[in-house]
């Protein structure tokens, strides 16, 4: 007889995808009141004459004509194109005293901001003003900063390529890199780790060595939820035979059992197909050992093919031409012992053995991997050892084989190839200074760790957010919060409300702005902006949909008034730009993207064909831009430390989105494919651990930072212990909601990155209510209480 389940958790017995993904889509489009528009919506994304999905970075299929879209991509789409719109009425009821008493999903839900926003500290409200007065405040504010590096700009992925690359033009005209990213809590482990392993930050692979694969290694990435596009292509590969080897700790639905939702036989049939042919719950931070681990078998078998004279297991041919520090690297392998890298990775040497042979089998391999890899203290390493690997047996840069890592946003990496960047390269600076005729400065700016830091330390005055939810999205919430009501000047370049917007700096505005989805007019006619894939596909993006209101304009016109009335305000402007005549043809900033960025020659013409065009990779070519000329192996020594490994009560927590969750947009509170219905506040823990400590499903928590960065208010509280199979020793909980218990020095010291996926916590029985919002993680609160209402 089954057991019974706390409320709200059941056992999903049934594959990903299917007809519960269907139903999903249609629950939420008629959440947001659209129906109809939604449907038509829907059949206009992804394809060549529609908007580029805001949803994730995996990339369009070969053959654009089909109608592609996905769960989760309808709802980000339903949730962009709602029918609410929030404007004058409502910030006359709402205080932001109020509003900060909501949950992070009301806050959103409430629907698009429509008009123009400044905050008054008198009344405690938000109060529409007009574009001019707002342009005429912003202006005046960021004038005003003593010294340019202490204004901080930050970018969410969603914005295109011309408006991320004027933003940078204007701040670096301004006179600072403080660009403060996204990517920096995302794949900035992939952007510092892989130049000095291949000698370019990106993944190598394209669609099309999908079809050519027989081998994908899968780390550290729940695509059924956050690239629910690529279960069609792991779909194909384990139909025709391909190997699917999975680590998680985690046992994620969709990479076990995917019915395509877009399938009429798998419909109509109700079968799915197996995904993984193999999967390992390695400890959550243990991948780099697992990874030596395999290294270190395969190098045993080469040595055995030596002896034996069988196939070699390494591609030496390949190594000897283009890669540099074997001999090193195989040291240290030699020297870390299996002993270690079981107790680091929780895998057994057998399983790693096995894992070894199948890839010593394999023609042609891709890794594809997330953020179970690069968001921990060793985030830089880890990816490091996915290109070691790989090197290993020649998968770099040949058909169907080379490292993926898959992006966040869905323009995420597009942002960082047109100069977002905080550590900005000597060549990028030289030809802005060349094609615009100013000197752009040389100082390496603020990540976003930097920036909270230099907010919160009171060095910073100034911060503009073009997209995000930064006090939120960042680790130590309490620090964010510290930091922007220190500020003098905050600006929200927004969709919608969201939390971060509600800690006031002395002077705060919101601005809304267009979606993807949206008809985008300017003075030559409707615009299309332009979009790079994970894959590295720059393509064109065209919305249709009637803005929300008409006091509604596009990031583009926005980022040039913000521009234009600063250089008034500071009364000069170190090289005069006509950024009305940017803003007026999209085109033309293209063409200075393609003056500063070679690779993106003759840039209008190709976006115009169907798919767009595809960025020359270095890597993919077996050229090495490193600085040995070659492929480096890369040795870090030893097992990933497992601090606190030796005391049995302290417990490693990974964070996770749930399946109807964008980052910090909560759409519901169900995450289906694990089971849990009406509620986030979920302590997943496995059953022998529960024993261990005393606890049993069903019991409420409270959960504190243990070790190094403990301190009393790293708490979270009433979280819900919930039976999953997990590796002994570790935990898994929800993000955002989990936020207060990361201090913002707790990173990988050379990407900067959070260690989001790997936070030492002890677990207690709950306390009474430590009097903050801490008691109420149901409701999807974090942070501290508004000053305002304290
Ligand atoms: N619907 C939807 N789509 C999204 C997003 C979203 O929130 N919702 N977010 C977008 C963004 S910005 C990003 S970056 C991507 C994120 O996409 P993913 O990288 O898939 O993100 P996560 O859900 O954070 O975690 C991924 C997986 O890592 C596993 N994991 C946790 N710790 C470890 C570990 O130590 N080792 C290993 N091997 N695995 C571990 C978890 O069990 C989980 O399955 O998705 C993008 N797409
Ligand atoms: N604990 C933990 N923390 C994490 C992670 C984790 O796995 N665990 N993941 C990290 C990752 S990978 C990322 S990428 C960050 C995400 O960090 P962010 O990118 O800052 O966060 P989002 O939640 O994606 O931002 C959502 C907001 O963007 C705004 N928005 C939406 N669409 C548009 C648009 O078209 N234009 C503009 N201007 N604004 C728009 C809306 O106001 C919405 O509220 O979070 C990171 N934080
Ligand atoms: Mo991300």
């Amino acid at each position: 007889m089954p057991d019974k389940r706390p409320d709200g958790i059941t056992d999903y017995t049934g594959p990903a995808g299917g007809w519960g993904a269907l139903k999903a889509v249609a629950v939420s489009l008629k959440a947001q009141q659209i129906v109809v528009r939604g449907g038509q919506t829907l059949l206009k994304s992804n394809q060549p004459d529609g908007f580029d999905c805001p949803s994730c970075a995996w990339p369009d299929p070969k053959h654009t004509s089909s109608f592609e879209f996905c769960e989760n991509g309808a709802k980000a789409v339903a949730w962009e194109s709602t029918a609410k719109t929030i404007g004058a009425e409502f910030f006359a009821k709402h205080s932001v005293s109020d509003i900060w008493q909501q949950s992070d999903h009301w806050i959103e839900d409430q629907g698009r901001v429509t008009e123009p926003l400044r905050y008054n500290a008198a009344t405690d409200h938000y109060e529409v003003v007009s574009w001019a007065e707002a342009m005429r405040g912003i202006g005046a504010g960021l004038a005003a900063v003593p010294d340019p590096n202490q204004a901080e700009f930050y970018t969410s992925g969603r914005c295109s390529n011309e408006a991320a690359f004027l933003f940078q033009l204007f701040v670096r005209m301004y006179g600072t890199n403080n660009f403060p990213d996204c990517s920096n809590m995302c794949h900035e482990a992939t952007s510092v780790g892989l130049p000095k392993s291949i000698g370019i930050g990106k993944g190598t692979v394209s669609l099309e060595d999908f079809d050519h694969a027989d081998l994908i290694l899968s780390i550290g990435h729940n695509p059924g939820t956050n690239h629910p596009r690529m279960m069609a292509t792991l779909r194909e590969v384990s139909k025709r035979g391909g190997k699917i080897i999975v680590f998680n700790p985690l046992k994620e639905r969709s990479l076990e059992r995917f019915e395509s939702p877009q399938s009429v036989v798998e419909m109509a049939t109700m079968s799915a197909t197996p995904i993984a042919s193999s999967y390992y719950q390695v400890k959550v931070g243990g991948d780099a050992a697992a990874l030596k681990g395999i290294a270190k078998a395969l190098v045993a078998l080469d040595e055995a093919a030596k002896v034996s004279g069988g196939e070699p297991a390494l591609d030496h041919a390949f190594i000897a031409e283009h890669t540099a520090g074997l001999d090193e690297y195989i040291a240290d392998l030699a020297t870390t012992e299996w002993a270690d890298i079981e107790r680091s990775s929780g895998l057994s040497r057998s399983d790693l053995e096995e894992v070894a042979l199948a890839y010593s089998k394999s023609k042609s391999t891709i890794c594809c991997y997330g953020m179970g890899v690069t968001q921990h203290r060793t985030g830089t390493t880890n990816v490091q050892q996915i290109a070691n690997l790989l090197l290993l047996r020649g998968n770099m840069g040949k058909p169907g084989a080379g490292i993926c890592p898959l992006r966040g946003h869905s323009n995420v990496q597009g942002d960082r190839t047109v100069g977002i960047t905080e550590r900005p390269m000597t060549m990028l600076l030289d030809n802005m200074r060349d094609v615009f005729g100013f000197e752009p400065p040389r100082e390496h700016g603020h990540s976003v760790v930097e920036s909270i830091a230099a907010m919160r330390d009171g060095h910073a005055k100034a911060i503009v957010c073009l997209g995000g939810n930064l006090a939120i999205a960042s680790s130590d919430p309490q620090a964010c919060a510290e930091g922007f009501r220190n500020l003098d000047l905050a600006v929200h370049i927004t969709t919608k409300l969201n939390r971060t917007m509600l800690l006031m700096a002395k002077s705060t505005y919101i601005l809304p702005c267009l979606g993807r989805t949206e008809l985008d007019m300017q003075a030559t006619g409707q615009q299309a902006v332009t979009v790079e894939d994970s894959m590295s596909m720059v393509h064109a993006s065209r919305g249709f949909l009637m803005p929300p209101g008409e006091n509604v304009k596009s990031e583009i016109w926005i980022v040039g008034e913000i521009a234009k009335t600063t250089f008034a305000a500071k009364g000069h402007s170190p090289v005069a730009i006509d950024w009305d005549a940017y803003v007026g043809d999209y085109s033309l900033i293209r063409d200075k993207i393609e003056a500063v960025f070679p690779a993106f020659a003759d840039y209008n013409a190709r976006i115009r064909k169907p798919g767009g065009f595809h960025l020359p990779n270095s890597a993919a070519m077996r050229q090495w831009k490193t600085d040995s000329g070659r492929a480096n192996f890369l040795v870090t020594k030893g097992v990933a430390e497992d601090e606190g490994a030796g005391d049995p009560n302290v417990m490693r927590l990974t964070t996770l989105r749930a399946h109807d969750q964008y980052n910090t947009t909560v759409y519901s509170l169900d995450d289906r494919y694990r089971g849990v219905f009406g509620r986030r506040d979920i302590l997943f823990m496995n059953a022998r651990d529960m024993a261990r400590l005393g606890f049993e499903e069903g019991d409420v928590v409270d959960i504190a930072t243990a070790l190094q960065f403990a301190r009393p208010d790293r708490v979270v509280q009433k979280l819900m212990i919930v039976r999953y199979a997990l590796p002994d020793g570790c935990c898994a909980s929800y993000y955002p909601e989990t936020q207060p218990l990361i201090a913002l020095e707790d990173h990988d010291p050379q990407s900067f990155t959070p260690s989001y996926k790997s936070i030492p916590v002890t677990v207690r029985p709950a306390a009474a209510d430590m009097g903050s919002d801490r008691g109420v993680v149901r409701a999807g609160i974090v942070g501290q209480k508004s000053k305002q209402d304290a």
